[in-house]
């Protein structure tokens, strides 16, 4: 009997694979406790969360309703599509419903009527949630394969798109690549994009249905042929992040780019046997909770990882927020076989209450004072906590303490300020004559020339004299005969007698006489 038991266990721990808990209530010397691992979903069918978009509008058989034949009968087009009669309509979720055995249900495209025009589909699988791929993605045709298609996938929500692999009969007429074989993969390019022949030449419709992504034979390269050693892959992903990121995904594009032709050229008299018809598109995989979740499930109309740890959001890729003394991190699948959970921390349980609001991951202890303090606070922060803001820096009153964009650069204006320190509410501390919280505007009476200098004039009282006109405060420009900061003095050379008539008003006396007996001295 506890030998059948333990058999199960061990079926059960091959089945659900490593990392399937995420803790456990252990007896220890200190009385029981929770200990911590890290934990991943078991894979699922994703092809149940999907949502479907196929483009261009129109591409979708039966409105208006039409014939077709297939390759194995090509003469006889009496199969139809009709949009309208459900028993003869192909729409898109007959992709991923549950078939009953050797019916088919299948998704069609309208036929190739418009040739040459190109007969193009993208089929766009949508799950707004990170998912690593645990198995081959599997698309099945029927009817005959694609002789070019293509996949895409987006690692944000649809926003940027990255060829994830190529199919063609020939791949250098098609793309320009040359055709290679998944098992040519080896440890150091397992992750490359490639073109690959092996799913698209004809070989019957029956008996060839499937393009396959291949999951398995990448994963076989490091955890061996019968995927045994699983463990190698997981610390292999853990140092090569290329090898994670390209199992993940949050959409998929199949480009349609030219129907099974069931032969080496196409009938222009028989149009109706080209289309696309696809009966199946399997994705298996689990959601990305970065190690911190036992589960996903199909919330609000999402897939939502279940965090534990402490954590929370969709991926489990924050912490919760009273539980940010360490910064975040995911999961790590070393050391085997549990992992390191890398759990976020309560406040007051690490280190003898020493908080740092995740602007550092260290303390130290500083024994001629007694207190914990931390060490090399980040993100501009300062203080035993890394509470304050280093000088420089002034709090954005709006942010939480433990926001990495809590500090905000004070960003004094070096000519105009006294040091580049503020306040709280960021003013710096001006030179006379500037002003504004940067201080790089001027007060009345000032004008900026590397720094606030004050007015030589202005409009009011340092007016410029004879003529003479204020440029941005900073001189008069005087007419012809005129000089001085204001204009204010007669020019007293050969061409210009009229020193002693100077109709200026501020003349001093000294300088009337000192230009009186210069004058004098010229006449005789
Ligand atoms: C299919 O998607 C690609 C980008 O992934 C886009 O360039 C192309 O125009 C789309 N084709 C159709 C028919 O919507
Ligand atoms: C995608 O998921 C997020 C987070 O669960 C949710 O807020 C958003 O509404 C979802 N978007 C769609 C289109 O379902
Ligand atoms: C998470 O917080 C709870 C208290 O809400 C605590 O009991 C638990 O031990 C914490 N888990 C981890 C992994 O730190
Ligand atoms: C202050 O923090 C809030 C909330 O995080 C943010 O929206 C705002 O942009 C920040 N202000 C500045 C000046 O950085
Ligand atoms: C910062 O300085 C400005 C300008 O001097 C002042 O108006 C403001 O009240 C000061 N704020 C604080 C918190 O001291
Ligand atoms: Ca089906």
């Amino acid at each position: 009997m506890l030998r059948l038991a333990t058999f199960f266990i061990h079926c059960l721990a091959l089945v659900l694979g490593h990392y399937d808990i995420c803790k456990s209530w252990v007896a220890s010397d200190d009385g029981p406790s929770w200990e911590y691992y890290a934990c991943q979903p078991k894979p699922m069918a994703m092809k149940d969360y999907v949502m479907v978009k196929v483009d261009p509008p129109g591409i979708t058989c039966g409105d208006p309703a039409e014939y077709f034949c297939t390759h194995e009968n090509p003469y006889l087009c009496s199969d139809e599509c009709d949009a309208a009669n459900p028993d003869l309509a192909h729409p898109p979720s007959l992709m991923f419903d549950k078939e009953e055995e050797g019916l088919a249900t299948y998704w069609q495209s309208v036929t190739w009527k418009r040739y040459p025009e190109p007969l193009v589909a993208n089929i766009t699988l949508s799950w707004n949630k990170s998912v690593e791929l645990t198995d081959d993605i599997v698309v099945t045709f029927e009817y005959g394969r694609p002789t070019v298609m293509m996949l895409e996938k987006s690692l944000d929500y649809g926003r940027t798109w990255h060829p994830y692999q190529y199919y063609a009969d020939d791949c250098m007429e098609a793309f320009g690549m040359p055709a290679k074989k998944i098992r040519d993969l080896t440890a150091s390019n397992a992750n490359r994009v490639q073109c690959t022949e092996e799913y698209s030449r004809w070989a019957g419709s029956k008996k060839e249905k499937n393009v396959r992504f291949d999951v398995r034979e990448r994963f076989a390269i490091f955890a061996g042929p019968d995927l045994k050693k699983m463990e190698n892959l997981y610390t292999r992903m853990e140092s090569a992040k290329g090898l994670k990121d390209f199992f993940t995904l949050t959409d998929l594009r199949i480009r349609l780019l030219r129907p099974a032709l069931g032969g080496t050229y196409v009938q222009r008299d028989n149009l109706r046997k080209y289309f696309y018809a696809i009966s199946n598109i399997e994705v298996t995989a689990r959601c990305k909770c970065n190690l911190h979740a036992n589960a996903c499930s199909f919330r609000d109309g999402s897939l939502q990882c279940e965090c534990e740890h402490n954590t929370t959001g969709q991926d489990c890729g924050r912490c919760e927020k009273r539980f940010r003394t360490k910064s975040w991190r995911a999961g790590s699948y070393t050391p085997t076989p549990h992992g390191s959970p890398n759990a976020c921390a309560a406040a007051g349980s690490a280190l003898g209450n020493c908080e740092c609001y995740g602007h550092s991951n260290r303390c130290s202890y500083i024994d001629f004072l007694n207190v914990v303090t931390c060490v090399s606070c980040k993100h501009n922060t300062r203080g035993q906590h890394c509470q304050y803001c280093r000088l420089g820096y002034y709090r954005n009153v709006s942010a939480e303490l433990d926001d990495e964009n809590v500090c905000i650069e004070c960003n004094c204006n070096q000519l105009g300020s006294l040091h580049d320190r503020c306040n709280d509410t960021g003013h710096c501390e001006c030179r006379t004559g500037s002003a504004g919280p940067k201080c790089d505007d001027c007060l009345p009476g000032y004008h900026w020339k590397q720094g606030c200098k004050p007015n030589v004039c202005d409009e009011e009282l340092l007016i410029c004299h004879n003529g003479g006109t204020c440029h941005h405060g900073q001189k008069c420009i005087c007419p012809a005969g005129f000089k001085g900061a204001l204009c204010q003095d007669a020019k007293c050379d050969s061409t210009h007698r009229n020193c002693d008539s100077a109709s200026s008003t501020v003349v001093s006396s000294a300088l009337l006489l000192v230009c009186t007996l210069l004058m004098s001295t010229v006449d005789g």
